[in-house]
Parts: C-alpha cells; structure tokens; sequence
C-alpha cells in the first residue's frame, strides 16, 4: 500500500446499523460490514470509517457511549470487530473507527459515580458540573443551548434529595460533556486509542473535535449581532467550539500515533464556516485531516462551487495536507434531495414539516450525480456516506412513531431529524428488507420505491448510479486525480465550472441552459446522457484530448 494513503483515499462511511444485518434482528451490525467486504472492495474505495459501533444505551445511536472499549451486543462483539477488519485488511482496505471525545453517555460508569459524588469531589470533576444562577441556584449556570434543541443544562438531584448541581451536555442530556482540563480524562482517552491502534484500526474519526475545551468560566454566549452592537468579538467566537487548548490534546494523540508503525491518520469532525478555519484542526503534529463541511453545504452553483475548492485548496495544502471532499453523512439531508432543496431551506439536521417545499427527486438525482462527478475529479480524499452510489433520496415520508432521532424529540417534531439519512440500505431488490436482514427486519421502514434503487438492479445497468461511482473511482486513480493539480479553465458563463486536472477536463453546468462540449475532445464520463456536442442542464462531465 502506498505510504500517507490518506492523502488521496477514497474512504467510503458505513453506519453500522443501517448498513447490513447479519443477526436478523432489524439492526445492522458488524458481521453484516463483513458480509458485505467483497461489495466495498468491487466499488473501488481505499478505505471504511465506520460511525459508533461501541457500547452505548443508544441514545444517539451510539455517539453516547458507556464503554469505549467494547463492542454493543447490538452490534456484535470484540471478535466479530476482528474479524471485520481481518476481512477488510485482506482486501487492500484501511479501516477508521469513530471516536467520541466530547461527551459520554449518562449511562458510563464515570458518570455514574459522579451523579452519586458530591459536589467539588474528584468523579463531579470529569464532567462539567456547576451551581445554577438565581436565587437556590435554579436557573442553568448560563445561556448555552443544546445543538438538538432546549437547554445544554440539566439540574440533579443531590444524594440528601435537596436540588442540586447542574452539568453542561452541547448535546443531549445523555450525553454529559467531559472535563477535558482534567488530565484523568486525557489519559483516559490516550488509553483508548491505544487499546484500538493496537487491535489495528488504521485512525479515527474523532467527534465533535472542534468542542471538548469550553472558555474558562463557562460565560454566556454573546450572538453575534449583541456581539456587533457592543463593538465585540469576530463572529464566531463561541465560547464551547475551537478554543486554543483542544490542540494540546492533539498533539498528544498524533504523538501518540507516531509511535506505530504504517500510517494511522485522524480527521477532524470540525464544523466551521470555512476552510481556512477547519484547517486549523490539520497540522503535521495534529490531525492529519478534517471534513470539508463548507464544501458540502456548498449549493449547485458554479461560482459557490469555484469559491469553496479554491478556498479548500489553498487553506488544506498550506498546513501540509491534502484538502477532503464531502457531500453526504449520517447528520445531513442526502444530497440526492438536499441540492434540489432552495438556499434557505434548512441544510443539517433534517428538515421538518414546516420546510418549505418539497425536493424534485427528479432534479435532486441529477445534481446528485453531477456534484459527485464534479467531487471525484478534485485533488485530495473525497468521503462517501453509504447509500449514495445507489443515488438514495432523504426518506422524508417516515412514520413519526418510527422516528429515533432526538433533534425530533428535542425539538417536538419542528424538525424531523436525521432519521432520514439513516434508512437501511437495500441490496436486493427480490428479497426481504431488500436484503438488509434475512429476516426482513429493519429499524426504519425503507420506502418501497427503493426497489429500483437496490443494489443489484443498478449493477447491470451502465447507466445506474452505482455504474457512475465504478467508473468515476476506477478513472480517478487511473489519471492519479487525487494527487494532481487543479487548473482553471476560464472563458465559460457564470453557471458553468471549468477546470482541468492532469489530462482531465471537467466541465460542470449548474445553469438553466445547455451549454457547448469543449471542442476537440472526447467524453470520459458523464453524470448524464450529453446531448449532440453540447453539456446538458444539471451535468457534469469529464473530457480528455482526442
Ligand atoms: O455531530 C456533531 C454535530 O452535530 C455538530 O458538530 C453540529 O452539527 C455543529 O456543531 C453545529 O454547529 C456529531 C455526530 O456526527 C452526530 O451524529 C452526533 O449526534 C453528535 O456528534 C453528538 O455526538
């Protein structure tokens, strides 16, 4: 294998519960991913991440973990984990595994003993425990919200009954946020990723990396706009998100990682609004890469598009990596309906009843299909989450007493959640829960129409979804786009992105019109029928000389 992989590794996202189910319980797991290696290998990618798969009451589907050295009984065991990444490892493909630093679940032993511990003591200090504002201290000690709706404080009750303490959860309130100050929690997690590193994972994707340090003293979050009128800080300058110190913690896991051998890499789960600011998680002593989220909530727009990749390839290759591309995961609507949706429609964490609009699934596979080839042909590792090489749309229409999602819960059905990103995927068409389970149990229902969309219906069909992802991964190492440069090609209209990589023109239209094909050249592959000599509405192709 090549050394530094990551750098141009086409790493393809597996939520484990949706992903195949061996044990016919309804819920994917670990010997399912084994069952199905020989898919992922067929497909071409270099590399797995595999979302949560640790012990967990399930809260959030397993970002709520109670015990990081183990696997859920929901999903197997440490030696079914084994054995997946024997399987995996056979067949050329590295694997990450998900790590969840900023928070536990209520359910961990830890917090456990700190619910019954009092107040000051050495079990309430991994946690963010602190006393309420007001009078008798009931109001949370400050203003910050939780990311899936209501308050980021919950109040306990002290072991003599009388009302006590409050303790800080970004997320819900199964998920209490460590104290990452305290060096017992950071040589507890140095524990943790070597119990990993030395079963032999090949890195982690690290959660919520941008959180972990809160601001000393836990102040209130000023908005923006308060912040503006009183002449205050930059604009985003959140008090729980990229505080200086979480790069210590890094530096102290890639030190960590240094010490094995081959090349175990880490990527930041870091949303920020720019490139230039998730670069800032990416360091040769630190992470080794980080999502490119401003390129995934980036609209079907030429000049946003050009935008966002020449900020990306400047603010990534400028601290010594290469740039990540990203256009689905388990937390934001699929993009096979997200681009048909309008800007100001709600992007990450679902959308909800109230939204306005409904996606064209038509237009939405279309852009699909075209954002993906226009992804493939950038330079650097492009992430793919599963289910998007069948073209899966969000499935909007589910049951709400189906829904798990807590931003449902937490928000009493104002936004629908992710469950709709989260629908297990169909494999055969002719079987049960097409193929999903033996059984014909599945967690959440899958929408019927799906049948068109399952796996091997589209791999005998050149014009399938799943063809286009074949091709577009065996031409992308074949003309080594991943690691060579990219080239603007001006003189086109506005809505039309023009560039060249190596031998490869791409050309994108994200107009209303047809445009012309480049003269002079052939058609390497497109993300749609081309019309007579010209680049259709809502497609992208790659060109070469000849
Ligand atoms: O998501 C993190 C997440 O939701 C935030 O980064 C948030 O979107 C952002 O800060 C808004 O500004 C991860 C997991 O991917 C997700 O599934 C979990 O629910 C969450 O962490 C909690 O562990």
């Amino acid at each position: 294998m090549t050394p530094e992989w990551w750098r141009t590794a086409a790493i393809y996202q597996i939520y484990p519960r949706s992903f195949a189910d061996a044990s016919g319980d309804g819920v994917g797991d670990l010997a399912g991913v084994t069952s199905r290696m020989d898919a992922l290998a067929e497909l071409g990618i270099d590399a797995i991440w595999l979302s949560p798969f640790m012990t967990s009451p399930q809260r959030d589907a397993g970002y709520d973990v109670t015990d990081y050295r183990d696997v859920d009984p929901l999903f197997g065991t440490l030696t079914d984990f084994d054995a997946m990444l024997e399987a995996a490892h056979a067949r050329g493909i590295r694997v990450i595994i998900d790590l969840v630093p900023n928070h536990s679940s209520d359910q961990h032993v830890w917090f456990q003993e700190a619910l019954t511990a009092a107040p000051g003591s050495r079990e309430r200090a991994r946690y963010l425990f602190r006393d309420g504002r007001g009078p008798g201290g009931h109001e949370p000690p400050n203003n910050w919200q939780s990311i899936f709706g209501g308050p980021a404080w919950t109040r306990v009750t002290e072991a003599d009954g009388s009302p006590g303490q409050w303790y800080l959860h970004l997320f819900d309130s199964s998920q209490p946020d460590f104290d990452w100050t305290q060096r017992e929690v950071r040589d507890e997690f140095l524990d943790i990723l070597r119990f990993w590193l030395d079963r032999g994972v090949d890195g982690f994707r690290v959660d919520v990396a941008h959180g972990l340090i809160k601001e000393d003293g836990l102040p209130d979050y000023i908005q923006p706009e308060d912040a503006d009128s009183m002449g205050g800080e930059a604009e985003d300058d959140v008090p729980y998100w990229g505080r200086p110190g979480v790069h210590e913690v890094y530096r102290e896991w890639r030190a960590l990682l240094e010490e094995y051998d081959g090349d175990r890499a880490l990527c930041a789960e870091a949303w920020r609004p720019t490139a230039r600011e998730t670069a800032l998680w990416v360091r040769p002593d630190e992470m080794h890469q980080a999502f490119n989220f401003p390129y995934m909530m980036t609209e079907w727009d030429a000049a946003a598009l050009r935008t966002v990749i020449a900020g990306s390839l400047e603010a990534f290759p400028a601290v010594g990596a290469p740039a990540t591309w990203v256009l689905s995961n388990h937390d934001v609507i699929r993009h096979a309906s997200r681009l048909a949706l309008g800007a100001d429609s709600p992007q990450g964490h679902g959308i909800g009843p109230l939204s306005p609009g409904k996606p064209d699934p038509v237009v939405g596979l279309r852009r699909a299909r075209a954002a993906t080839t226009v992804m493939f042909a950038l330079p650097g590792s492009a992430y793919i989450y599963q289910g998007e090489e069948l073209g899966l749309p969000e499935a909007i229409e589910l049951p709400d007493e189906a829904r798990q999602d807590p931003t449902w819960f937490r928000t009493n059905g104002e936004r629908y959640g992710r469950d709709g990103c989260r629908v297990p995927i169909p494999w055969e068409a002719g079987a049960p829960a097409f193929g999903f389970s033996a059984t014909g149990a599945s967690w959440l229902p899958q929408p019927a129409e799906w049948r068109a969309l399952a796996r091997d219906v589209q791999r005998d069909d050149p014009a399938s979804t799943l063809s286009l992802y074949h091709d577009l991964l065996r031409l992308r190492r074949e003309e080594s786009l991943a690691s060579s440069d990219l080239e603007w090609v001006d003189g086109w209209p506005m809505h039309v992105l023009a560039f060249r990589n190596g031998r490869v023109t791409v050309i994108a239209n994200t107009g209303s019109e047809d445009v012309p094909a480049p003269e002079g050249m052939r058609v390497l592959c497109a993300s749609g029928p081309l019309g007579e000599g010209v680049v259709p509405v809502d497609t992208a192709a790659w060109f070469i000389a000849g």
